[in-house]
């Protein structure tokens, strides 16, 4: 790499002041109680179940554990079937596998990159047991196509909302579709507690069992339940979350701004595609990714090129989860089966996008990425 001026990376951390920071945690400095659901975890959850207005959020110290714990606590017979889609990060496909079950791919549509719900039914054996969808980049999935074929068939449905934090459909949030919903609140996310993730649902049966698990099992000083492990967030990752939230309308109405700004540049321009934005959605303007189809240079040397000029757009998500190379072994991997996710895959790049990007900045993405050539 050439360039040495201001790098632009793919996002940035949204933080509150320093000063609000450390407001926060100076009653842990009080009482010495950093973990274990004390204080900041009870009045962080109870905020969280104000703004998302769902009837339970159980907290987690990340998002994948959060999507193993919700996936463990459905009580799937051993050999499950559940369809997924291979057009997201690591962890989603890592989270069937890494409970027992086996993931089967479900093409995603061409215009939004989320499940296609006109090929699951096809996709459903006697062994199938769920269906686990993404809303990636922060776009709805069909929701309402999904939660017909999932009544129709008697399966759970968990949402990966791990992009999704904000995000409302006709006014409701994507914390309240399907049987559960997991949102991711790492550092790189719209919304963050350093790491930490929760999932969110609405039946009172689930309440003990997520807590149970993420506890080893615990559930009174002399009584333990369940073979839980431990992923329970902490006090300083609950008290970032307690900041953050009183930020998150502004910070999501600053990457709007960048977000439109991207649009305008690149909506017309030939051999660019951009994600189609579904009516009824207010969006959380989680990532831009743009599809290179026929367009002066390939995405690889867009890629390369915008490095070149300190700019670090990502291939998210590139490769998909069915061609990673310890599933090669799985009779229903192979990235052929997901014609539409390959394609994508092949052609996608995320561009930078986070708060504090200046609109002067995405103008300079936009020239630099209209200037690329093969
Ligand atoms: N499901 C889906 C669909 C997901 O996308 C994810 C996570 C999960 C489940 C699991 O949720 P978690 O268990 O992670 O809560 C990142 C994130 O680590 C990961 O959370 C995220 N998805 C995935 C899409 O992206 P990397 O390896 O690309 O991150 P990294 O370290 O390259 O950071 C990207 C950029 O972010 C850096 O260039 C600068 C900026 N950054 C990074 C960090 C770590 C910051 O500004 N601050 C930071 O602290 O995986």
């Amino acid at each position: 790499m050439t360039y040495t001026g201001d790098q632009i990376l793919v996002t940035r951390s949204s933080m509150p002041s320093f000063e609000e920071y450390c407001e926060e945690i100076r009653k842990l400095w009080d009482s010495h109680w950093l973990t274990n659901m004390g204080v900041e975890h009870k009045e962080f959850q109870r905020q969280l179940e104000g703004y998302l207005s769902c009837p339970h959020v159980i907290l987690y110290t990340n998002g994948h554990l959060a999507l193993e714990n919700a996936i463990a606590a459905m009580g799937f017979p051993a050999g499950s079937e559940i369809i997924t889609t291979p057009f997201t990060f690591a962890s989603t496909t890592h989270a069937i596998v890494r409970n027992g079950f086996v993931p089967v791919f479900c093409d995603v549509r061409q215009d939004d990159y989320t499940m296609d719900a006109g090929r699951i039914e096809g996709l459903i054996t006697e062994k199938t047991a769920a269906i686990l969808p993404v809303h990636v980049y922060g776009n709805l999935c069909d929701v309402e196509a999904i939660s017909r074929i999932a009544q129709k068939y008697h399966l759970k449905v968990i949402y990966d909302a791990a992009h999704a934090f904000g995000v409302k459909y006709k006014g409701i949030s994507a914390a309240n579709f399907g049987d559960a919903a997991m949102f991711s609140f790492h550092a790189t996310k719209v919304f963050n507690t350093i790491e930490g993730g929760a999932v969110c649902f609405a039946d009172d049966g689930l309440v003990d069992i997520l807590n149970d698990m993420k506890n080893f099992g615990i559930r009174g000083p002399e009584e333990v339940v369940y073979a839980g492990g431990n992923a329970k967030m902490s006090e300083f990752q609950a008290a970032m979350g307690i900041c953050n939230l009183r930020h998150l309308d502004a910070e999501i109405a600053k990457r709007k701004a960048a977000a439109e700004r991207y649009r305008e540049r690149l909506e017309c321009v030939p051999g660019i595609r951009l994600c189609g934005q579904k009516e009824g959605v207010e969006s959380n303007y989680a990532y831009f990714p743009v599809v290179f189809d026929g367009f002066a240079a390939g995405r690889d040397e867009v890629f390369a090129q915008l490095r070149e000029n300190g700019i670090t757009a990502r291939k998210y998500f590139y490769p998909l989860t069915n061609s990673f190379a310890c599933y090669r072994d799985l009779t229903t991997a192979g990235a052929e089966k997901t014609p539409v996710a390959a394609f994508l895959a092949d052609r996608v790049l995320t561009l930078p996008l986070y708060a504090d990007l200046a609109l002067e900045d995405v103008d300079r993405i936009c020239d630099k990425l209209l200037s690329c050539k093969r």
